[in-house]
């Protein structure tokens, strides 16, 4: 016994000695966090990170050849991982800030998806930054555009700088839209020097105190939630608010709800939080305090601070770590900056529970006393994985409200269709989306933001593409410190008890016709002319028809695939379909690296409009190169279209008077060889189609071929 016990003593005295380099620390810890690829673009400040790759075997590092094409792929990488409480980030290795420049279009749309991306980009080592070497810049400023930034610069601290920057990228947010992706900026001294290999395994198990890192978030949050008022105030927040709610609602005589404008909603609180609120505070105060309501109140911030420091102190009972941040607060965005965040969910506080159970009920109850046809959904973020999905579609059935009142947004970052589920798209043009909204009476917005037009025309005068007033307005979304799920099985639970109301009847009845059209229309629109030259109904249909269950299709297609949408509903089996989210195009092809990265055993298929093809075609090279399995479809139109529809649209002065203006739109003379250019990227198989006849052979031949490399199908429209 004793000599085992010298043997053991022996062994973590030597592995104390061990140290590995600041590089290999942050890939264990990326390892740690599930992931099992970095895309990749480095330069001499990340040659260490790239011998880390050695050391760390379980992560294979992918070339690309543009660092948008990383951070594309990274994003669909991390598209594809996700899961309802899956959330594994896609990771980018960049050169300093001109890496970080070149990726940040497909940065930005990756902030758009909310996915959790982490971009490591070295930096000058730690002496030499500030000399104004020729490649230093702010990689900071550049990174602060899209997200938050972790910078690495205390010696032996990069494990947990690199832990704070995964867990940041991972966590819940309560706030639908918030950004997930991370920078984390390592000096180039700090990527070679050598830290405890013991002291990296703690980092990684998490032995950090938390009662210190809870203490620090408090700060934090009480230091970005200070209003001037509160800075002026004394008191305990507690006393100051009690006092004035009691005042509020003695002494001015006026029973709620009050009729002047200062409410939860108005600061930036969602439906969901004004209620959750509301109902903390009446049982705290018993006071009779309404749901969507503080009117009248000058102090709402205190209250905010107040429920921030009870949900805390809650947390801290039950051993949980909290981060909670008012939706879309004013001070949201600088305080994610560099901010601590170690949000975990192990459970809801109980107070958030019974919350969130006073919302269910609320809201069952409002949905079931309106008229079912006059109820619209509205999904985003998370709504779309399976799981939710499915879950989204059981409980408004149960309300009645069925497929064609339910619609996800226009610019959504995955949804997981087909087969037995079908939703509506919001329309892309704003004053179609207003009209398509402003059909109903009441909108429940799930894991979305309030939508905005996507560009202030000349002649429409709005942003908002809301109509309802806010009381008319739910939004469904994850609760502080807890998950989508919560806020679901909260609503659940209400829908179960009131089983002898339930409208599933009328919600079926409406779905059998609502299929029934779908499928008359995609077959009457898509499928009714099998030869001759291809168009792009034809090839949207034949792509619906032939894309295998499970597939994952990555969708730039623009003006081309605007038939795909009801051409799925109408013919495919269950996919996953991702979109361009922020509308910087160059996204697509890139994407579909990560996404069959992400799962090589599905299928992906690249649905490519020509022009943003152009931006990110070096995705071309890695595809080959990594013997991956998407098929790509080029829809070959030689033109920027949609900007040809803008110039009529936006009724553009001259336009098209001569060929100057058509010039800037025209993709063609000289004509692009998509096919020459896969096979110099390294294709064996890539074919031009121009007729219907022809796409439909290539195209169903490359759903039958898996694991022969990358296809390329140009179609020519
Ligand atoms: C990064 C970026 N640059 C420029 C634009 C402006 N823009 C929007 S659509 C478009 C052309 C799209 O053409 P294509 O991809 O061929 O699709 P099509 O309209 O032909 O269907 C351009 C240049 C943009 N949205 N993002
Ligand atoms: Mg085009």
């Amino acid at each position: 016994m004793k000599k085992v016990f010298l043997v053991t003593n022996m062994a973590e005295e030597s592995n104390r000695e061990e140290t590995i380099t600041g590089a290999t620390a942050v890939w264990s810890v990326a390892e740690s966090h599930g992931v099992t690829h970095v895309f990749a673009n480095p330069g001499t400040t990340e040659m260490h990170f790239v011998g880390a790759f050695e050391s760390v075997r379980k992560i294979e590092p992918i070339l690309t050849l543009h660092e948008t094409v990383a951070s594309g792929a990274a994003d669909g990488y991390a598209r594809v991982k996700k899961g309802s409480n899956v959330n594994i980030p896609g990771v980018t290795l960049l050169h300093l800030s001109p890496g970080l420049m070149n990726a940040s279009a497909n940065l930005h749309n990756a902030h758009r998806a909310g996915s959790s991306v982490v971009n490591v980009v070295g930096d000058m080592s730690t002496w030499h930054s500030g000399t104004d070497p020729v490649l230093e810049s702010s990689i900071a400023d550049i990174a602060k555009i899209n997200g938050a930034v972790v910078s690495s610069k205390v010696p032996a601290a990069i494990a947990a700088d690199a832990k704070e920057a995964f867990v940041t990228a991972t966590r819940n947010s309560t706030s639908p839209g918030a950004s997930k992706v991370v920078t984390l900026i390592v000096p180039h001294d700090r990527s070679w020097e050598r830290v405890s290999k013991v002291s990296v395994e703690d980092v990684i198990r998490g032995d950090a105190s938390p009662l210190e890192q809870l203490n620090e978030d408090r700060e934090q949050r009480s230091q970005h939630l200070q209003s001037p008022e509160q800075a002026t105030t004394k008191g305990s927040v507690a006393e100051r608010m009690h006092a004035q709610l009691t005042e509020l609602l003695d002494e001015k005589e006026v029973p709620p709800p009050f009729t002047t404008k200062t409410t939860f909603r108005s600061i930036g609180l969602t439906s969901q939080s004004s209620i959750r609120y509301a109902s903390m505070l009446r049982e705290e105060f018993k006071l009779d305090i309404q749901p969507t309501i503080m009117y009248d109140y000058s102090l709402v911030w205190d209250l905010v601070l107040y429920i921030e420091d009870r949900l805390a102190i809650e947390n801290k009972n039950s051993g949980g770590e909290n981060s909670f941040s008012p939706a879309s607060s004013p001070t949201r965005e600088s305080a994610d900056v560099g901010k601590k965040n170690t949000s975990h969910s192990h459970g809801l506080s109980e107070p958030v529970q019974k919350a969130i159970n006073a919302f269910g009920k609320s809201f069952v109850k409002s949905i079931l006393k309106s008229e079912s046809g006059r109820v619209g959904v509205y999904l985003g973020g998370d709504a779309g994985i399976r799981e939710n999905l499915e879950r989204v579609c059981g409980i408004f059935r149960k309300l009645g409200i069925s497929e064609d009142s339910i619609y996800v947004e226009n610019a959504f970052s995955r949804i997981d269709r087909g087969g037995d589920l079908m939703v509506k798209r919001c329309p892309y043009f704003p004053r179609d989306a207003m009209a398509t909204l402003a059909s109903f009476e009441t909108l429940v917005l799930v894991d979305a933001k309030k939508p905005v037009a996507m560009f202030g025309y000349k002649d429409q005068n709005f942003s908002s593409l809301i109509r309802q007033g806010e009381d008319d307005v739910w939004e469904i979304e994850a609760p502080p410190g807890g998950k989508l799920t919560d806020a679901f099985e909260a609503i659940e639970a209400a829908i179960d008890k009131k089983a002898n109301t339930w409208r599933t009847d009328v919600a079926d009845a409406k779905n059998d016709k609502h299929r029934e059209r779908v499928t008359r229309a995609a077959k009457e629109n898509t499928l009714r002319e099998t030869s001759g030259k291809l168009t792009p109904a034809a090839m949207c249909g034949t792509i619906a028809k032939s894309q295998p269950e499970n597939c994952v299709v990555v969708d730039e297609s623009l003006t081309s695939g605007s038939m795909y949408w009801d051409a799925t509903d109408a013919f495919s089996p269950q996919f996953t379909h991702l979109t361009l989210t922020g509308g910087a195009i160059g996204f697509g092809l890139s994407a579909a690296v990560g996404a069959a990265v992400a799962d090589r055993s599905r299928k992906v298929i690249a649905f490519q409009a020509d022009g943003s093809g152009l931006y990110d075609c070096q995705a071309l090279w890695t595809m080959a190169r990594y013997n991956l399995n998407v098929c790509v479809v080029i829809c070959n139109i030689s033109s920027y279209n949609i900007l040809n529809i803008e110039n009529v649209m936006q009724r553009v002065e001259d336009a098209n008077k001569t060929n100057v203006s058509k010039s800037l739109t025209s993709l063609g003379e000289p004509t692009i060889d998509w096919v020459t250019m896969a096979k110099s990227f390294g294709f064996r198989m890539a074919t031009r189609c121009d007729t219907i006849e022809s796409f439909q052979m290539v195209f169903q031949e490359a759903m039958e071929k898996n694991g022969d490399g990358p296809i390329l199908v140009e179609a020519v429209l």
